[in-house]
């Protein structure tokens, strides 16, 4: 028998019963520092019962004082937040079948990917792209915008070995170990798609067989001067010829990083570079992220099939929704808000203010269950039943638990609530795993047996549309802050293991303490200098979001959004440094 971890990663690893990862394509009996770490963590930092303002209290009690908190409020001004701390279908999808019911708020999931997911669309009809398999059938790989060597290590491990070409705004662990490397300014990556496409037009090595309206493609890449395109990205002519002349000659497989759809002109820039491969009469010549190519009908899961939410609420305008009060319940599960959101110091002051009701349910003492006002103990993956898809690879797994259960389930914590608010929807009690088979179109008996199955991605055909094509980029101003993934860390899980660390803003000038400002606060943070940096650009872990007083970093990330998916602009321009306190210019290079 076997479980998965269920975390968000692109590999969704498989073990064995004794937690030995499997030697199994793409796995390869591998695995990272966290899948290492689990068994010892398990026990480590664990909400252990339930809480009511810090006090231990039964389930039970807990789920009293929610109901009470849930009726005396419209359902306009609840809201739930569960997001991908567990990839599972029965932890994620299927006990959000509760909010949807009662048709509260919900969010619109815009946080990580959406952005790229809704801009590849556009040209593909889905942004399924390049299985494992594929990716062995390449042999040459562009890695844009992301730090695969420590977010992907699975994918990297097939293809480390190969001719690896990486565009980053930062000498990454990535670039560092490929074989070319081209740092573009921030936010530029729409101009340089544009001019790599322009040179495969220029110099006839463009195949326009698979695309819909060529000429439509030609005239918009031919209306972008070369200087606009080298001023904006910081490349000199011969170095994007010599792109331009990698993607003719060697056909590389691009995997496009989720980390571009969350900068300046994101969506534009993943848009205009899937369209490159098709240029080159690729079909699947990209790799995104293939969970809309499983067939899993996530809205089914969902309940959304039969009930919709009152109201969609961006996840880069939960902030402002509490601070104007439009949102005085919060039901947290899977997520780690404070962390993640845009603007979640409004989220912690409106709590302290009391305008905000808080609820989380997780295994561990994250920092949104800290300031909570009921705090619920769920289990672990390695506790319970699943089932679990990677956004990768096409297994689907049946996770069978390993440990002995704390706390109380997903999907018994929604019946349990369900039946106190006396709510008897049908869907609410429909067997689960009746409702995944039909989901997933798999029998999940047979896949409780076999313990994973491979499923058969689904992909669209037809020509790829050229249109639409993106109308106007902006320039980023002053300094841009960019993050990526640490090894060690998933968003912010493992603390618990490989430390708390505040947050170090690694830039070219300075070093030492001093405050990152943006017109919406300011955060206190460490500055560290290093040569590989280019000017503008500060460089954060995603898993150091909390500052040097514990104030979210994301105080000062705004509101704006993506205009493909809504995905918050979390690469925020227009921040300033204030270094005369205490920030020491002149120290150590
Ligand atoms: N500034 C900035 N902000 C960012 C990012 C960034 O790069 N910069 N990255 C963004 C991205 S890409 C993402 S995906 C988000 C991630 O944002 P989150 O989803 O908030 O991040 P995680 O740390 O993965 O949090 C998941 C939480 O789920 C809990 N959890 C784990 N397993 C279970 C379970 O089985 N049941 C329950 N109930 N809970 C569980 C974990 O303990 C953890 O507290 O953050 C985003 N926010
Ligand atoms: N170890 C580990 N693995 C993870 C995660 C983790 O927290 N830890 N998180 C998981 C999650 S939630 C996600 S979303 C994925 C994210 O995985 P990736 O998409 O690989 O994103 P990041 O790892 O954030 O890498 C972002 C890279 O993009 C670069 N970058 C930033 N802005 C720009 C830009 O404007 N242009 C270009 N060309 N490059 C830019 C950054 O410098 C960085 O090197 O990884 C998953 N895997
Ligand atoms: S975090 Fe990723 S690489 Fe690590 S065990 Fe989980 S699926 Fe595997
Ligand atoms: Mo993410």
């Amino acid at each position: 028998m076997v479980h998965a971890c269920t975390r968000d990663c692109y590999d969704t690893c498989i073990f064995d019963d004794n937690h030995t990862p499997l030697n199994i394509f793409p796995i390869n009996g591998f695995t990272c520092s966290r899948g290492i770490a689990d068994l010892k963590r398990n026990y480590m930092n664990r909400i252990d019962t339930a809480y009511i303002e810090g006090k231990p209290v039964s389930i039970e009690q807990a789920l009293d004082l929610i109901a009470n908190e849930i009726r005396k409020r419209r359902k306009e001004e609840i809201l739930h937040v569960d997001y991908d701390g567990n990839q599972g279908l029965l932890t994620w999808y299927f006990p959000a079948r509760l909010w949807n019911v009662m048709g509260t708020a919900s969010t619109d999931y815009s946080i990580c990917s959406s952005e790229g997911h809704e801009a590849i669309k556009l040209h593909y009809g889905s942004s399924v792209g390049a299985f494992p398999e594929d990716f062995l059938k390449f042999e040459s790989f562009v890695i844009w915008g992301s730090e695969s060597a420590f977010s992907f290590i699975h994918g990297w491990n097939l293809i480390k070995d190969k001719f690896k070409i990486t565009i980053d705004v930062r000498l990454s662990e990535t670039a560092k170990r490929s074989d070319k490397r081209y740092i573009v300014k921030p936010g530029s990556d729409a101009y340089l798609a544009i001019g790599i496409m322009k040179k495969l037009f220029e110099k006839n090595w463009a195949n326009t067989s698979l695309l819909d309206e060529p000429t439509k493609l030609k005239e918009y890449v031919f209306s972008f001067k070369d200087d606009e395109i080298e001023e904006n990205t910081g490349l000199s002519k011969s170095q994007i010829e010599e792109l331009a002349e990698i993607y003719y000659e060697r056909r590389p497989l691009t995997i496009i990083g989720f980390a571009l759809g969350r900068s300046l002109n994101g969506g534009d820039a993943i848009s205009l570079i899937s369209l490159i491969p098709a240029l080159l009469g690729m079909r699947r010549g990209f790799y995104y992220s293939n969970s809309q190519g499983l067939g899993i009908d996530f809205r089914y899961l969902r309940g959304l099939h039969k009930y919709s939410p009152s109201r969609i609420v961006g996840m880069a305008d939960v902030g402002k929704e509490v601070e104007e009060g439009k949102i005085t319940f919060m039901f947290v599960w899977n997520s780690n808000p404070l962390h993640s959101l845009p603007m979640s110091d409004r989220i912690q002051e409106a709590v302290k203010e009391g305008k905000l009701f808080l609820v989380v349910h997780d295994p561990f003492w994250s920092e949104t269950a800290k300031i909570a006002n009921v705090v619920l103990p769920a289990p672990t993956y390695l506790e319970k039943e699943d089932i679990v898809y990677s956004y990768w690879h096409n297994y689907l797994v049946y996770n069978r638990p390993i440990l002995p259960k704390i706390g109380i389930t997903e999907i018994e914590l929604m019946r349990k609530l369900a039946n106190r608010l006396e709510i008897l929807d049908e869907i609410l009690y429909e067997n689960e795993w009746l409702a995944i088979s039909k989901a997933t179109n798999v029998d999940v008996e047979e896949l409780k047996i076999k313990g994973f199955i491979k499923v058969t991605p689904k992909y669209p055909d037809g020509k790829v549309k050229v249109e639409p094509l993106p109308k106007q980029l902006v320039k980023p101003n002053e300094y841009v802050v960019v993050f990526s993934s640490h090894p060690n860390y998933t968003n912010s899980q493992f603390k618990e293991v490989y430390g708390n660390k505040a947050t170090v803003v690694y830039n070219s000038e300075y070093e030492g303490v001093g405050f990152l400002h943006t017109k919406y606060g300011k955060v206190k943070v460490l500055f560290k200098k290093d040569s590989s940096m280019q000017k503008g650009v500060l460089f954060v872990f995603k898993s150091s979001l909390f500052d040097l007083n514990g104030k979210p970093f994301n105080s000062i990330i705004g509101f704006t959004k993506g205009k493909y998916g809504n995905t918050p602009i979390l690469n925020t321009d227009s921040i300033r440094i204030i270094k005369e306190i205490e920030v020491d210019n002149n120290s150590r290079e």
